[in-house]
């Protein structure tokens, strides 16, 4: 059986889960905290960090765009094939995966000791940015980058609640309700913070 190793709220592992589900492979998942990591966990990632993957490869996959990479290897069509729409599909997935990543590190940051505010405006400032840069782009709903925009979005909103991103860009709030009306990624909606 393959066994997702994940939390409820990584946005990062919310993509993986995504796929997995909506490819209907068998799977299950399990929480783990990397913040506080059991040595199963770190045999299995020493970097600490969700997603992992474990039996779909001979050794445990890390990292959420090598996983779909690996599907996508095996046939399952993370990506589309032609070249040229593949470089552009990977190229907004990339975009919302520094989204994702953006906000993990305000999230992180806001819970230092002493959170630096430049800091934290930065990663906002990367946030708006993509978020403006993503919403003049077509990005088909049912597709990866559609799937990462959405997760992006959702965590975006968790974490930093005071980015008013809805009222910037309403054409980004219909592509969040329309995931939102996905079965899958509904059941995969990370806590309230
Ligand atoms: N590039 C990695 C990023 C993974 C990542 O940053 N995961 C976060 C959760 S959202 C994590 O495990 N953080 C734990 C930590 O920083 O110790 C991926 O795409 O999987």
């Amino acid at each position: 059986m393959i066994t997702i190793l994940c939390t409820p709220r990584s946005p990062f592992a919310r993509r993986v889960r995504l796929a997995f589900r909506r490819l209907k492979i068998e799977h299950r998942d399990e929480f783990v905290d990397p913040f506080h990591p059991s040595p199963e966990f770190l045999a299995a990632n020493p970097l600490g960090l969700v997603p992992v993957v474990l039996g779909l490869a001979e050794k445990p996959l890390p990292d959420s765009a090598l996983i779909l990479d690996e599907l996508d290897a095996r046939g399952k069509g993370i990506w589309p094939q032609d070249a040229r729409a593949r470089t552009e599909a990977r190229r907004l997935s990339i975009l919302a995966e520094g989204v994702m990543a953006a906000a993990v590190a305000y999230y992180l940051e806001g819970m230092q000791p002493q959170p630096d505010p430049e800091t934290r405006q930065e990663h906002l400032d990367n946030i708006r940015r993509t978020l403006g840069v993503l919403a003049s782009e077509s990005i088909s709903p049912g597709s990866q980058p559609g799937w990462d925009l959405a997760v992006a979005l959702e965590y975006v909103s968790l974490r930093c609640p005071d980015l008013d991103w809805k009222g910037a860009h309403p054409g980004l709030v219909a592509h969040l309700d329309r995931a939102l009306a996905d079965a899958d990624f509904h059941a995969t909606r990370p806590p309230a913070a």
